[in-house]
């Protein structure tokens, strides 16, 4: 078998890649190695930054997402047992975030490619990239006990952090930055309504929590627990009693609980890989980079390699020109770094730290109490958590 761009994984960057390819007339195939019902069965992302939202629409799968997706202008910080609103629509001359389920973006974009007849080979094992350093590359993977080989142009490596093609990189090229924090989010998926109108995002004595949504009868709660703790340790009881031991008299006043749809503990990190990309294998999403999700930034950052890996492979076949996909490393890797410190920032100003002890305490307080009292404070949480530009930084 042969195409023009073989993509490996379908996960919100993969699909997204595809539907962007297909749009423009070029060939690819997906593959998989999970079914498509356990890949939708993955509770993630929450928070769709404008750019995010506009490439659903360039893709042509925005429909559901403007239908069902929430508009937020703003979100709320809790600390001290003070509520501070971020106005980000204020802040930032009019922007606003998205609610809307990673579940439901991938589901659009998984309906849309089987729609349109384009090729998704799920339970695709044994998945390996070949000869990315020449210019004919070319995967094997197992489809139903039989060996098969996928001949391509290019490799795009959309397949997460346990993935396949960055592992594939050869050692000498390859450069990996990583923070592992000393903590992990607990998660609770509930057919409640929530709690607030806006996400809250909480420091408490007891740790972080937040207080987030996927519609106006389903929510979304997360609290900060050791690394120690095991999922069948924390029933749904004991997660809402600890929820509420860090929640304001008023979120506890409104806040209704429910057996849980889904609970999972997921670890923290910041990692980047550099460069993404080796010969003509590309790396975009979690296969290249993970932020810890304080600032709602993982699935958003996959968007955005997506586009600028779209834009140099278009480019690529319509102009017949290389300079797209030669910049697409620098120029993924300038917008994904500014993402992960906006990540690390949030993360240190949010959760209790407990081993750098009280002084840490002390600093993060006042570093609190400054943000909310300072508008170029609000306006740093504000433009960093909308998205920045995608051309922010460039050369004017
Ligand atoms: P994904 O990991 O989503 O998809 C990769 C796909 O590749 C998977 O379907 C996998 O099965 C497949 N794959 C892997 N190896 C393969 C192989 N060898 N062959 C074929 N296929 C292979 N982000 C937020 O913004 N907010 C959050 O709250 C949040 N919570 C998260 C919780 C968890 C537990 C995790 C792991 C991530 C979370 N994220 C969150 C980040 C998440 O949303 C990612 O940014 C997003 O899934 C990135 O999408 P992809 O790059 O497509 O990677
Ligand atoms: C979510 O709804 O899953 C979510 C929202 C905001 C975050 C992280 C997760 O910062």
């Amino acid at each position: 078998m042969r195409t023009q761009v073989a993509i490996i994984g379908a996960g919100p960057s993969g699909l997204l890649l595809g539907q962007l390819l297909a749009k423009s007339g070029i060939d690819a195939v997906v593959l998989e190695r999970q079914t498509g019902d356990y890949v939708l069965s993955r509770i993630r992302a929450g928070v769709l930054e404008q750019v995010s939202i506009d490439l659903m629409d360039e893709a042509g799968v925005g429909e559901r997402m403007h239908k069902e997706g929430l508009i937020h202008g703003g979100f709320d910080m809790l600390f001290g047992g003070q509520r501070h609103r971020v106005n980000m629509n204020a802040l930032t001359g009019g922007k606003n975030v998205m609610v809307y389920g990673q579940t439901e973006l991938t589901k659009d974009l998984m309906d849309a490619r089987a729609a349109a007849g384009l090729p998704t080979v799920y339970e695709a094992s044994n998945v390996q990239v070949h000869d990315f350093d020449t210019t004919a590359p070319y995967v094997t993977y197992v489809k139903d006990g039989q060996e098969q080989r996928l001949d391509c142009d290019f490799i795009a490596g959309c397949d997460g952090f346990h993935g396949v093609c960055r592992a594939s990189a050869p050692r000498s090229a390859i450069k990996e930055f990583e923070k592992v924090y000393p903590f992990g989010w607990l998660g609770l998926l509930s057919d409640t309504p929530p709690v607030h109108e806006e996400l809250i995002y909480v420091n408490s004595p007891r740790g972080f929590a937040l207080c987030s949504q996927r519609s106006k009868t389903r929510s979304r709660y997360y609290l900060q627990v050791p690394l120690t703790d095991k999922i069948e340790e924390w029933t749904d009881d004991a997660f809402w009693q600890e929820l509420r031991l860090r929640l304001d008299d008023e979120a506890n006043e409104r806040l209704i609980t429910g057996p849980s749809l889904e609970k999972s503990i997921a670890p923290l990190r910041s990692f980047v890989t550099e460069p993404l990309r080796f010969g003509r294998m590309f790396l975009a999403g979690d296969a290249g980079h993970i932020v810890p999700p304080t600032g709602a930034k993982g699935l958003n950052l996959a968007a955005t390699d997506v586009k600028y890996l779209f834009n140099g492979l278009r480019e690529y076949y319509e102009e017949k020109s290389e300079a797209g996909i030669d910049r697409y490393s620098e120029l993924a890797l300038a917008r994904i770094w500014r993402a992960e410190r906006f990540s690390w920032w949030f993360t240190q100003i949010m959760h209790r730290f407990p081993d750098d002890g009280p002084i840490a305490e002390k600093f993060q307080n006042a570093e609190l109490d400054y943000l909310m009292h300072s508008e170029s404070g609000l306006r740093t949480i504000a433009e960093n958590y909308v998205g920045l530009p995608l051309d922010f930084g460039q050369q004017a």
